[in-house]
């Protein structure tokens, strides 16, 4: 235990604890999945000491390689990718894994147990921002393999994300932090060096459902739809316009960082479609961007959509799919999305 300034003890409550209690009051975190969640955050961990050390370590640039997706690959993206997988392999508790730096999915090879847990991942968001020292972060989703199925293949992992049985994101900013829900509310753990765990810093947390602050890139403007327009005008007008309040802008360029900030003061986060690729449906991955991100809003009270339906309902039809989105605080994500549909 730990003494506050004030002189009263602290309880420190680690993410082990935190899970073992969660399921013995709530049944909501088996064993497996238990297990998983532990080896996600060590893994996480891991990638934090590698983004700490930076330069020193060599791991700063591009690995000069690019992903399905037609991006360049930097080192920490492939070193990440490559931690999460090494970490999570052997424990027996997945069936396989997919990531946004993968070509196809990752099945567990036949040397080790197979368990019925899929784990999907984006090991490094905000690879823009790596070499200049800005926030950047983990986001992984946790969905069952469905029972029916044999072998693991791509239409196991195509499933709305209201079948996600946990999902969360690891922060690697001023502090090192993993925000995670199993369905039962959103906690974050802070990562104590000295210890080596992360301990519950923060329990139920609530996304505000108004806001006066918006997070969209603004380069994009002229590439727009017309509801997006819409929105952002009515926005930037401030008192004299039919908002009647100022709005403030942020844009981290790393969604785990501008979803961290919502989560801690409200705000809402668009990337919808533009012009600039008229065929695919936005930047953002369904799977290992969207879809545990609004679990996470939903879960703080928040809400996510694409501009006309809720991610979550969305029936993936690939793995790598991309969708448009819009999420955060409740009542200016309902707002964005009745603007999209009164255009309809
Ligand atoms: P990444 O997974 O390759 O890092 O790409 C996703 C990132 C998001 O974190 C962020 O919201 C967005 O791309 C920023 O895009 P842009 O540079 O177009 O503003
Ligand atoms: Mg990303």
């Amino acid at each position: 235990m730990e003494k506050h300034a004030s002189g009263a003890h602290l309880k420190r409550i680690s993410l082990t604890r935190y899970l073992v209690e969660e399921q013995r009051e709530h049944g909501t975190i088996p064993g497996e999945l238990r297990l998983l969640l532990e080896v996600v955050a060590r893994a996480c961990k891991s990638v934090s000491n590698n983004v700490n050390k930076g330069a020193l370590a060599g791991i700063l640039g591009s690995a000069g390689t690019g992903n399905v997706q037609g991006e360049t690959q930097q080192k920490l993206d492939i070193i990440a990718n490559e931690v999460l997988l090494d970490a999570n392999e052997w424990g027996g508790h997945l069936a396989a894994m997919a990531s946004e730096e993968m070509d196809s999915f990752y099945e567990i090879p036949n040397r080790y147990p197979h368990g019925e847990y899929l784990l999907l991942f984006d090991p490094l968001d905000g690879s823009s921002n790596i070499d200049v020292n800005v926030s950047i972060g983990t986001i992984f989703s946790v969905l069952k393999k469905p029972l029916q199925s044999g072998n693991v293949c791509e239409n196991d992992f195509l499933q709305p994300g209201v079948k996600q049985v946990a999902a969360g994101y690891a922060i690697y900013g001023p502090q090192t932090t993993m925000v995670l829900t199993v369905g039962n509310g959103v906690h974050s753990f802070t990562l104590d060096r000295e210890a080596g765990s992360f301990v519950l810093t923060q329990q139920d947390i609530r996304i505000p459902e108004d806001t006066k602050e918006f997070a969209i890139n603004m380069s994009n403007m002229r590439h727009w739809d017309a509801p997006v327009k819409r929105y952002i005008d009515e926005c930037l007008q401030g008192k004299e316009g039919v908002r009647g309040k100022d709005f403030n802008m942020r844009w981290i360029a790393s969604m785990v960082a501008d979803v961290h900030r919502i989560l801690c003061r409200g705000g809402i986060f668009m990337y919808p479609w533009d012009k600039r690729e008229p065929d695919k449906p936005g930047k953002l991955r369904l799977l290992y961007e969207a879809n545990p991100m609004s679990f996470l809003v939903e879960q703080a009270g928040g809400a996510a959509t694409n501009g006309r339906q809720r991610i979550l309902e969305v029936t993936p039809t690939a793995l790598h799919q991309r969708v448009s989105v819009v999420l955060g605080s409740k009542n200016e994500v309902e707002r964005v999305t009745k603007y999209h549909l009164d255009a309809q």
